[in-house]
């Protein structure tokens, strides 16, 4: 009815995180209804930069795959609404396009990549990193491709999300992979097969960053000044 359609809208503007992200799950079970008002609702917010809440609205839409949301997405959201920004000239509508489909292991894959295109040609030849290459990523771009990922996981997935639980262990690299889900007691998660490529991971399980080498690639990541507020 048109009353639980404004209490809705109501919420979806005001209420806590928490209330907002359930709205949203509200409104994708209404058809037609629930799509106007989170079409409504992202052009409402048009003007600062996006939450997760404004990610989970987006995937809606994005999902229904109706000609209206089909329409509008292209019209107001044609690459979707986290800004790309690049400094390096980096193109991320691919890591965008994926991350909105929820295909996280492919857009694990592609971040990799696209890390090794920041770094320079011997790195997409090598397709891992030096940490030395990590130090001198530009903020722009790791903010980029970090935002993609927390957008669109509803704030779970993303370099800043690693760096917080890292922090939280003081740094310590064997209090924090069981806790991303990267180790069980002595044993290390085989790639791929046991990651878990979607949103029941635990948090910071995504993106990955092979250990194979060592700890200092991800040392640089995590320590990069782009997560400084
Ligand atoms: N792998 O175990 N990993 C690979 C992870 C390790 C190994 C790729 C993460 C431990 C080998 C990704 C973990 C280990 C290859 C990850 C993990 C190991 C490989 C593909 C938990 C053995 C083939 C991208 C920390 C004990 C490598 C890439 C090759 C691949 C990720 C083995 C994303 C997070 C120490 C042999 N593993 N990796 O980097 O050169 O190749 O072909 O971390």
């Amino acid at each position: 009815t048109n009353f639980d359609v404004s209490a809705l809208a109501l919420q979806l503007t005001t209420g806590s995180e928490t209330v907002q992200a359930q709205t949203v799950e509200k409104l994708a079970t209404l058809g037609t209804v629930g799509e106007e008002l989170l079409m409504k609702f992202l052009l409402q917010r048009q003007s600062h930069p996006p939450t997760w809440i404004d990610g989970k609205a987006y995937q809606v839409l994005y999902s229904a795959e109706s000609p209206e949301t089909k329409e509008f997405l292209q019209t107001n959201f044609p690459t979707g609404i986290v800004q790309l920004n690049s400094e390096q000239g980096i193109d991320y509508t691919l890591l965008q396009k994926l991350l909105a489909d929820q295909d996280f292991q492919a857009a694990d894959r592609l971040t990799l990549q696209k890390l090794c295109e920041l770094a320079g040609p011997a790195a997409v030849q090598r397709k891992w990193l030096y940490f030395t290459e990590v130090e001198n990523f530009t903020s722009t771009d790791l903010q980029t491709i970090n935002n993609l990922w927390l957008i669109h996981s509803e704030g779970k997935f993303g370099f800043s999300v690693q760096r917080e639980i890292w922090l939280g262990v003081g740094k310590n690299w064997e209090k924090l992979w069981p806790k991303i889900g990267w180790k069980s007691g002595k044993n290390w998660t085989r790639y791929p097969n046991e990651f878990t490529w979607n949103l029941s991971a635990p948090r910071g399980h995504l993106p990955l960053s092979n250990q194979l080498r060592g700890v200092r690639a991800m040392a640089s990541l995590l320590a990069h000044p782009a997560w400084e507020r």
